[in-house]
């Protein structure tokens, strides 16, 4: 069951047209959660791709991710997670998925039958719900972070070195092909001191959408997530810490991506206002899993 009341549920029949209804948070109301069946039997990894109107990058992306993976020897599944997205996204990632069964399709409506958006952090919660890999990663539709860097993250999962280990663009051996365009890397800079001084200490770059995590610690930390938008990276890492789990920070290659779904006018507003919840929300103990 996902925070906020919604349910699971196999898909069954097509998704209605998405609305051309505001991209705004959403309070909680019922939603329904739908996650095509798993067809990977004992799956090492699980990657999650959350998707928000992203009928023109996603298919580059899915034809990379494929390349990549049927040149490697592990069991795996792909879960592309739509998040309402007003374009084709469910039907690229239908037609995708039509000749792979080990792709699966993630979507979510309101009780009306109509997609929603609910924010990143909800997409990716999401997808965490239905996977079943060993280990689980999940990155950004723009491959901003190249796929072949979980051979970066995942190693030291594997070697029990740490629980969770993070791609950073802040480390001196972080490759920084295409950079973010200034504001967007102040912007972050900033971020990240508020960040290390409410939430996550010791972290230096908490925001880079590519993470990876031991699968059943991944499953216990978003089970117990309330943040539905970007600052779900920080309040993931606080309850790393909170429940004594280890994150490794390692460095990765970036390529900036144009496009960005991002909107630089309210995303550090509405970032500020989840950190600030992250605190409120461990004071009323609804981090404390008996709450739940
Ligand atoms: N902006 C935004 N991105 C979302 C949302 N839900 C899922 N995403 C996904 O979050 C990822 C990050 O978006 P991106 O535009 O690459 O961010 P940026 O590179 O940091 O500017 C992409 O995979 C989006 O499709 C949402 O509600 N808003
Ligand atoms: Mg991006």
């Amino acid at each position: 069951m996902l925070p906020g009341g919604s349910t699971s549920q196999l898909e069954g029949h097509p998704a209605p047209d998405a609305p051309n209804a505001s991209p705004a948070p959403v309070p909680a109301r019922p939603v329904q959660v739908r996650a095509a069946p798993s067809r990977v039997v004992k799956c090492y990894l699980s990657i999650i791709v959350p998707a928000y109107n992203e009928e023109k990058r996603l298919p580059s992306t899915l034809d990379a991710i494929a390349d990549y993976l049927a040149r490697r020897e592990f069991s795996h599944e792909l879960l592309v997670v739509d998040d309402g997205s007003r374009d084709h996204t469910r039907d690229v990632v239908r037609e995708f998925a039509a000749t792979r069964p080990w792709v699966r399709l993630v979507s979510y409506d309101d009780e009306h039958g109509r997609a929603l958006n609910r924010g990143k952090g909800f997409a990716v919660r999401a997808g965490v719900e239905a996977a079943v890999g060993r280990d689980i990663l999940f990155s950004d539709a723009d491959l901003s972070t190249p796929i072949e860097d979980m051979e970066r993250l995942l190693p030291p999962i594997s070697r029990g070195d740490c629980d969770i280990a993070i791609a950073s663009r802040a480390l001196a051996e972080s490759n920084l092909e295409v950079h973010q365009p200034k504001h967007r890397e102040l912007m972050g800079r900033t971020f990240n001191k508020i960040v290390q001084a409410l939430a996550v200490p010791g972290i230096q770059d908490t925001q880079c959408g590519f993470k990876a995590f031991r699968g059943d610690v991944a499953k216990r930390l978003f089970a117990l997530a309330q943040i539905d938008g970007f600052g779900f990276d920080p309040e993931i890492l606080f309850l790393a810490s909170k429940y004594g789990y280890r994150t490794r920070e390692l460095p990765v290659t970036w390529r900036h991506c144009d496009n960005s779904r991002v909107n630089p006018m309210t995303a550090p507003i509405a970032m500020l206002r989840e950190l600030l919840e992250i605190r409120w929300n461990d004071a009323r103990g609804l981090y404390d899993e008996h709450s739940q």
